[in-house]
C-alpha cells in the first residue's frame, strides 16, 4: 500500500497582514487615566492576580497572572490599580478598534479580545506597488487613499521599517512578496506611531503573509516595535515554525499539544493547561516520519475535534494559515452592560438601584452604538434614525450560592425588548427607570422563582440583542449611516482618549467590586477551578474576573 502522504501544504503569500498587540493594555489605560503612573512599576490587580503589569514592573520580575503577593514580594515599590471594572478597557478597546477601521479599504479588521487587531492591508500595499518610483525609493510617499492623493506619509523604501526576522535577501523590486511585506512594514509604522500620537497607546506589529505568522512575528520584539517575518522560500518559513513549542503557535490549544506531545513522548502529559509545559516543537512533529496529515487526524480524533483538524495541524505546523481576517461588524449582535458586587446585593431597593445605572449606560450605549446621525450632531431627535433594533431584552446574574457549588453559568431570562426605548424624545434617565419596572424587575421576578426568597447577587449583566436591521426606518439610507456611525462611536468615545482626570479616583466609582467587604474572605479560598471555556486551571478567587475577560472577547 501506499505510504500516506506527507507533502508540504501549499503556501499562499500574496497577503500581507498585520497583527497589532498593545503592550500591557490594561496597564496602559490606567497610565493614560494618570500619567503620573507612567514613571513606576504598576500592576493591574483583579482580586489577588495581576491581570497584568507595565514594563517597568517586568523589569523588577513582575509578570503577568503573578499573585499580588508574590508581586509585592518582588517588587516592593509596586503600585497596583484595580482592574475588575472592565468598562474603561472595553471603551479604549473600540475606541482604538475605530481607529484601524477607519485606515482599511476592504474592511478587513479583526479584533481578538481587547487588545489585538489583524488588518488584512493587501489591497493598500498591492496599490502602493503599482504607484512605486523606482528611481527615488529612499524618498517616496505611500498613498492611504485612492481618491486624495495627498492622503499618506512619506517613508524611505530602501529598508524594512523596523525588526526583521528571517533571511533578508536584501532590496530586489522585482520580488511582489519582498515588496509587499516592505511596504506592509512602513505602513504598521506609519499606522503605530499615529496611535500613539492620537491616543497615546503603544503597540507592538507582527508582519507576514497569514494571520498565524504575523501573531508569532509579532511577539518577537517587544514592547513598542514590530518586526516582518522575511520567510520567502518553505525552508524558511519552517526553519521559523520549528522552533515553536507546540503550545505557543496559535490555534493549537491544550488539548491538541497535549495529546500530540503524549504521542511524539510516549508521556503522560499534564492532566490540566496550567501544570502543562510544552516541550516537543513544531520541528519536532514536522520532521517525524511517523507524522502525516493522517496520523494527526487519528491522534487528534475524539469527542468534540472538529473533521480536518489533521490537515489544518499539519498546516500550522508549516507555517499555513488560510483564515481570512474577517471584516468588521459593522452593527454590534448585541449590546451589554454589567457590573459586579463584592459585598453582593440582597435587597430590592439594591437591586433596583443597580438596575437603573445600568440601563442608563445601557441605552445611553445604544445611542452611540446604533443611532444614525451626522457626525456634527446637529440633527434633532426627528432627524435621528435606528440603524438597527434590538428585538431581545436579556437579564442575566450571578450569585454566591452558585460560586461556592462550582457551576458558574449564569442564569438569564429574556422578553421582549419594550419599543419606548427607542424614542429619542425622551431623556434617558427617564426612559431607565421605566425599563426597570416595565422590562427588568419581570425577568428578576421570574428568576427568583428559581433562586428562592433570598437574594446574593454578584454580578448583573442587562442585554440587548436579536438585531433587527432598519426595519422601521430608512432602509436605503442605513449602508451610508454606517460610516457615520463609526464617526459618531468615534466621538462618544474621545473622552477617553489619554485625558488626566483628576476628579476621577483611581478606583472608579461605578467599580463596586473592589470595595474590602465582609465576603472578601470568601474569596481567598485557594481552591482551583478549570474554566469552563478555556480550560485554564485558575485559583478559585480569580475565576469570576477570568470568566469577565472572556465575556469581552465575544
Ligand atoms: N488579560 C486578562 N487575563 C488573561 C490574559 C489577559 O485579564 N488571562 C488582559 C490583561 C491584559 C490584556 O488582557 O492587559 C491583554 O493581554 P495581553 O496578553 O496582550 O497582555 P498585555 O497587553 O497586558 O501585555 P503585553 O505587552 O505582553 O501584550
Ligand atoms: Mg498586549
Ligand atoms: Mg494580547
Amino acid at each position: 500500500m501506499e505510504p500516506p502522504p506527507r507533502r508540504s501544504p501549499k503556501r499562499r503569500d500574496g497577503r500581507v497582514i498585520l497583527q497589532f498587540d498593545y503592550d500591557c493594555f490594561y496597564a496602559q489605560v490606567h497610565e493614560n487615566k494618570n500619567p503620573a503612573l507612567k514613571s513606576k512599576p504598576v500592576g493591574v490587580k483583579q482580586k489577588n492576580i495581576l491581570a497584568t503589569c507595565n514594563y517597568s514592573a517586568r523589569d523588577h520580575g513582575v509578570r503577568k497572572l503573578m499573585l499580588v503577593s508574590e508581586a509585592r514580594k518582588t517588587c516592593p515599590g509596586l503600585v497596583l490599580v484595580d482592574g475588575e471594572d472592565l468598562t474603561p478597557f472595553r471603551d479604549v478597546s473600540k475606541m482604538l478598534f475605530s481607529f484601524f477601521r477607519s485606515h482599511s479599504w476592504n474592511g478587513k479588521v479583526e479584533r481578538l479580545g481587547l487588545d489585538e487587531i489583524f488588518m488584512d492591508v493587501t489591497d493598500i500595499v498591492e496599490y502602493n506597488m503599482t504607484c512605486l518610483n523606482r528611481n527615488s525609493l529612499a524618498c517616496s510617499f505611500f498613498y492611504l487613499s485612492k481618491k486624495d492623493p495627498e492622503r499618506g506619509f512619506t517613508c524611505d523604501l530602501t529598508a524594512i521599517a523596523g525588526c526583521v526576522q528571517g533571511r533578508d535577501p536584501g532590496l530586489d523590486v522585482d520580488k511582489a512578496t519582498y515588496v509587499r511585506l516592505l511596504l506592509g512594514s512602513h505602513l504598521a509604522r506609519y499606522l503605530r506611531t499615529k496611535l500613539e500620537a492620537d491616543f497615546g497607546y503603544t503597540s507592538t506589529c507582527g508582519v507576514s503573509t497569514n494571520k498565524l505568522l504575523s501573531k508569532l512575528v509579532g511577539a518577537k520584539n517587544k514592547p513598542r516595535n514590530q518586526t516582518t517575518l522575511l520567510a520567502l522560500e518553505d525552508q524558511d518559513v519552517a526553519a521559523f515554525m520549528d522552533a515553536h513549542t507546540l503550545r505557543s503557535i496559535p490555534g493549537i490549544g491544550f488539548r491538541t499539544a497535549s495529546l500530540l506531545e503524549t504521542y511524539m513522548t510516549g508521556k503522560e502529559s499534564a492532566a490540566d493547561s496550567h501544570s502543562f509545559k510544552s516541550t516537543v516543537t513544531a520541528g519536532d512533529v514536522r520532521s517525524s516520519p511517523k507524522i502525516t496529515p493522517g496520523t494527526l487526524e487519528s491522534i487528534l480524533r475524539g469527542p468534540g475535534a472538529e473533521k480536518g483538524i489533521g490537515s489544518r495541524i499539519w498546516a500550522l505546523l508549516h507555517g499555513v494559515d488560510p483564515t481570512e481576517v474577517k471584516e468588521a461588524r459593522a452593527i454590534p449582535s448585541q449590546i451589554s452592560i454589567e457590573d459586579t458586587y463584592g459585598s453582593g446585593l440582597s435587597t430590592i431597593p439594591q437591586i433596583t438601584e443597580e438596575l437603573h445605572k445600568l440601563s442608563y449606560s445601557l441605552i445611553r450605549r445604544m445611542r452611540i452604538d446604533l443611532l444614525a446621525g451626522d457626525s456634527s450632531g446637529n440633527r434633532s431627535a426627528e432627524e435621528k434614525r435606528w440603524l438597527a433594533r434590538p428585538r431581545t431584552l436579556r437579564l442575566s446574574i450571578r450569585s454566591w450560592h452558585q460560586m461556592q457549588s462550582q457551576s458558574y453559568n449564569r442564569s438569564s431570562r429574556s422578553g421582549i425588548l419594550p419599543p419606548f426605548v427607542f424614542d429619542l424624545n425622551l431623556e434617558i434617565e427617564h426612559l431607565a427607570e421605566r425599563l426597570v419596572v416595565e422590562g427588568l424587575l419581570p425577568l428578576l421576578r421570574r428568576l427568583q422563582n428559581e433562586k428562592g426568597p433570598k437574594w446574593n447577587l454578584q454580578l448583573i449583566n442587562i442585554c440587548v440583542a436579536n438585531m433587527v436591521l432598519g426595519a422601521a426606518d430608512d432602509k436605503p439610507g442605513v449602508g451610508r449611516d454606517i460610516a457615520n456611525m463609526f464617526r459618531n462611536q468615534d466621538e462618544a468615545l474621545r473622552p477617553w482618549k489619554v485625558l488626566p482626570s483628576p476628579d476621577m479616583p483611581e478606583n472608579d466609582a461605578e467599580d463596586t467590586t473592589s470595595g474590602e467587604t465582609g465576603s472578601e474572605g470568601e474569596w481567598e479560598t485557594t481552591a482551583n477551578a478549570s474554566c469552563p471555556q478555556c480550560g485554564y486551571s485558575i485559583p478559585l478567587f480569580a475565576l469570576q474576573a477570568h470568566l469577565r475577560y472572556h465575556d469581552m472577547e465575544d
